[in-house]
This record gives C-alpha cells, sequence and structure tokens, in this order.
C-alpha cells in the first residue's frame, strides 16, 4: 500500500489547549505523525511519496469560500495585533444571537469554530492545506487504479465541517477526497469513520446528499465530544435520507461490542455498493488513548483492517485521531497491515 505523507504536518504545533479547565499542552502533536511514518518504515508497507499541488480547488469544492479566505488570512490578522500566542477563539453565537461574521479577528475565530481546544499557529494554513493535498493524492491513486492508498497527514480533519472548524480539525481531508472522486467519474462513495470521536463534519457536509455515504462507529454524544452530533437518529435529510448511519456506543465499549457494530456498518457499505470507500482512521479506540473510553487492543486494529479490506473496494485511508503517542504507530499500521494480508 502507498503512503503519501509531507513534513508540512510539523508546521503546525500548537502550544496548548484548553481541556479540564486548564490550558494543557495539546494531545494532537508532531510525534503522532512521526510515530506513524515510522511504524510504516518498519512494517514495509509499501513506498512513502510526496502529494502533488491540486490547489484549493478540491478543498473549496467542499468548504466555503469565505471560511477558506479566513483560514488563510487568520494568523496574519492575529499576529497584527501584536500577538505571538496560538490564536484561540473564546465565545461562540449561540441560540438567539446573531449568525454575522465580525471584523476583528478575535470575532471571526469564535464565528468560524466551535471549540477552544484547536489553536491556530503561523504554520497552520501551509499545514492543512498539505494534509489536503495530501488526501487528493491518495483519492487521484485509486481513479488511477490501486486498491488502497494511505493518507498520512495531521492535523485530522473529520470534525471540519463546511464553514468551521475545531476539534483539532481546519479541513476534512476525508470529505475533500471523497468530493474529488464524485467530481472524477465515482458514483457513489461511502465514508467509514472508525475514530473514536463523531465525524460531525464529514456528517454535516454530506448530510443531504444520497451519492456519499457516511457510516461512524464512535462515543456516544450523551457523554463525549463532540456533544452535539452523532446521536443515532441522525440518518440524513431530503435526498440524503437514509444516507447518515451512526452507530454510538457506551464508555469503555471493548472489541465485542466495536466490532458488532463494525458488522451493522459494513453490511450497510455492501448494500450501498460505492465505488471506493474512505476510511476516516483514528485509532483513539485504543484501550490506553488519554482521551478516550473505549478498550481495544493494538491486535483488535489487525482484525479492523482485514474485516474493512473484506468488502473487496478500493480504501483510501485518511489518518485522524490516536493520541497513545507510543502506540499510534503500531495501532495504525496494524490496520493497514489487516487490510493487505
Ligand atoms: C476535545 C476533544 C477533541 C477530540 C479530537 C479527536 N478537546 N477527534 O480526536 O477525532
Ligand atoms: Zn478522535
Amino acid at each position: 500500500m502507498l503512503t503519501i505523507y509531507s513534513d508540512d504536518h510539523r508546521l503546525h504545533h500548537g502550544k496548548g489547549e484548553l481541556n479540564d479547565g486548564e490550558l494543557q499542552p495539546c494531545y494532537e502533536c508532531p510525534e503522532r505523525a512521526d510515530q506513524v511514518l515510522e511504524a510504516v518504515r518498519r512494517a514495509k508497507l509499501g513506498d512513502i511519496v510526496l502529494p502533488d499541488d491540486f490547489g484549493l480547488g478540491p478543498v473549496r469544492a467542499v468548504h466555503d469560500v469565505r471560511y477558506v479566505d479566513f483560514l488563510q488570512r487568520a494568523w496574519g490578522l492575529w499576529a497584527a495585533e501584536g500577538r505571538s500566542s496560538d490564536a484561540l477563539p473564546l465565545a461562540w453565537p449561540v441560540r438567539g444571537m446573531r449568525q454575522l461574521e465580525p471584523d476583528y479577528i478575535d470575532g471571526k475565530l469564535s464565528y468560524f469554530s466551535f471549540d477552544a481546544g484547536t489553536p491556530i499557529t503561523a504554520g497552520t494554513w501551509t499545514a492543512v492545506t498539505t494534509g489536503a493535498n495530501i488526501a487528493v493524492t491518495g483519492a487521484a491513486r485509486l481513479l488511477a487504479g490501486d486498491a488502497s492508498a494511505f493518507a498520512l497527514s495531521r492535523p485530522p480533519g473529520h470534525h471540519a465541517a463546511r464553514d468551521y472548524f475545531g476539534g483539532y480539525c481546519f479541513l476534512n481531508n476525508a470529505a475533500i477526497a471523497a468530493q474529488y472522486l464524485r467530481d472524477n467519474g465515482a458514483s457513489r462513495i461511502a465514508i467509514l469513520d472508525v475514530d473514536y470521536h463523531h465525524g460531525n463534519g464529514t456528517q454535516s457536509i454530506f448530510y443531504d446528499r444520497s451519492d456519499v455515504l457516511f457510516v461512524s462507529i464512535h462515543a456516544d454524544p450523551k457523554n463525549e465530544y463532540p456533544f452535539f452530533l452523532g446521536h443515532a437518529d441522525e440518518r440524513g435529510a431530503g435526498d440524503g435520507d437514509g444516507y447518515n448511519l451512526n452507530l454510538p456506543l457506551p464508555w469503555q465499549s471493548g472489541a465485542d461490542k466495536w466490532f458488532a457494530a463494525l458488522e451493522t456498518g459494513l453490511t450497510r457499505v455492501r448494500e450501498f455498493a460505492p465505488d471506493y470507500v474512505v476510511v476516516s482512521l483514528g485509532v483513539d479506540t485504543y484501550v490506553g488513548d488519554p482521551i478516550s473510553q473505549f478498550r481495544l487492543e493494538s491486535d483488535d486494529y489487525l482484525e479492523m483492517g482485514s474485516r474493512i479490506a473484506a468488502l473487496g473496494m478500493p480504501l483510501l485511508f485518511v489518518l485522524e485521531g490516536g493520541y497513545a503517542v507510543a502506540e499510534v504507530g503500531t495501532n495504525v499500521t496494524n490496520v493497514l497491515l489487516g487490510a493487505t494480508r
């Protein structure tokens, strides 16, 4: 399996996120990708190549033009106020407030976000646009006939919606890849999101469409981030009715419950018969993950990969979460090895 990777991810390195009532070091850090890259090399998964540059076309096919413009300018506007710390939002337009984009950068940060855990730094724009190119390069390889590819990028993407960032995510790499496949000849795409957290951004982007099926296995949002999307009764709207499948699980779920949910999800994917499957590959379902409450073991990821590959469909794996830095490489690579055996 080909891996697409660039060192540009290092340019996004936040100092802190608001967690447990304190500004704490970011869990989403460059060492995560370093560990995954090293594990891919160790496992001899296949060639590792740089992404091609697709420009902003594929990004704008998914994200709002004003949001993309904001992301590009945000650090410059923040730094122009004499700040050198990370840019973080502090207030949100909740029920009853006006949804108007403010002029001042502090207001813009809030308008285009949904949490205070996702800092923008000097290199964030370069890192996230390279991340999108990595995902699109993987999609292009599937279109060229590869059976599978691995987009090794960070920061992750599945919480980013059409016009807001959050959950460590800015551009929705999996959604951008899926849309690129659609725009280049594919009729139907399934996105299978196995990250511990619900992919609220991906769901919202495709919620009213029947050409992109979204299936997600995640911790129940009644107790877990992102809290405000990811319930089982969210099944899609309009043309998309029936094309969104959420499989929330309780805290402390282990392999039994998780793989039962996977079978339900895979059955729906088979029935949909997509041309391509994009896997939002987060391994924060791991028992040792510092911010999560599921109980998968490293060997379970081999099984995950082989069950997904049993679909017999072209697979694009896109890296999402996973914060047990010492094990993240093994766990991700186990999925990919399981998918190629
Ligand atoms: C809130 C938790 C962010 C979760 C990020 C993640 N600080 N999403 O791993 O998949
Ligand atoms: Zn996650």
